[in-house]
């Protein structure tokens, strides 16, 4: 299980995986005057479960990245629903994408500037039969995104990880930690705006099934935890994990608010 791939030869991914050349592939360069307002009268983002805390969680060094997942009573699972999205999307994992020094980490670019880290919440339509029936559709996906900056403010939800990054130093790597309500990572979520766009997942098999919802508020993370992602060993060397952008193809990007 789980899919073998090389950062360093990213553009060799669509000969194995032919989807990676497709036409709505992600990540993507925002360039803020070519974003538009969304049409009014949309029912405004919300979730639940944020605030649950989980009966287990566990972090996985997958060799791609740390993948953190947790296991709720179903009614209490994480779920997001509203603004770009028809349905309800619940929460599979969460994620990160980095490089090795702050000067790269993100996919996703602001006016072709990078970020040195960027977390994603990936959630499945709950009317699919699970992720990767979700997977084959085109409205599989809800992935929230979150470019992070260098500051000095801890991020409590980051600091609980990676209190056990050192028994997931390396690749297939697995540890359960102390279970923690989402809301630890300080989510107040995507009340500032976020912009919006149909894209795919940014690793191979590079699925066109992802409604892209990227954060406005740009978040915190500070050197300490940025060292510790960096400690990371990942599959093939790689010292990054982000996907270089991809065209946009006349896809339009849109600005929604509450
Ligand atoms: O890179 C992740 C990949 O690990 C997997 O989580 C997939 C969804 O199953 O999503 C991509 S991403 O597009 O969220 N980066
Ligand atoms: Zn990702």
């Amino acid at each position: 299980r789980g899919q073998h791939f090389d950062y360093k030869k990213s553009d060799e991914w669509p000969n194995e995986y032919p989807i990676c050349a497709g036409d709505r592939q992600s990540p993507v360069n925002i360039e803020l005057h070519h974003v538009r307002s969304m049409e009014p009268g949309r029912p405004p983002l919300g979730r639940f479960g944020y605030d649950k805390k989980p009966t287990r969680m566990k972090i996985v060094n997958n060799g791609h990245t740390v993948q953190l997942s947790g296991e709720w009573p179903a009614k209490d699972t994480p779920t997001i629903y509203g603004g770009p999205l028809t349905g309800l999307y619940e929460l599979a994992q969460i994620h990160f994408h980095w490089g090795p020094d702050n000067t790269a980490g993100s996919e996703h670019t602001v006016a072709n500037q990078s970020f040195p880290l960027e977390m994603h919440l990936v959630h499945w339509k709950k009317s699919y039969e699970n992720i990767s029936e979700a997977m084959l559709h085109d409205d599989g996906l809800a992935v929230i995104g979150y470019l992070m900056s260098v500051d000095k403010n801890p991020n409590t939800g980051l600091e609980r990880m990676r209190a056990s990054f050192n028994k997931i130093l390396r690749p297939q790597q697995t540890t359960e930690i102390e279970p923690f309500p989402l809301t630890l990572f300080d989510l107040d979520l995507l009340k500032e705006g976020y912009v919006t766009y149909v894209g795919s997942l940014t690793t191979p098999p590079c699925n066109e099934s992802a409604i892209w919802l990227l954060s406005v508020r740009i978040k915190d993370v500070t050197m300490d935890e940025m060292d510790s992602f960096r400690k990371l060993r990942m599959e093939n060397h790689n010292e990054h994990n982000y996907r270089r952008v991809q065209p946009l193809n006349g896809r339009s990007i849109t600005y929604y608010y509450d």
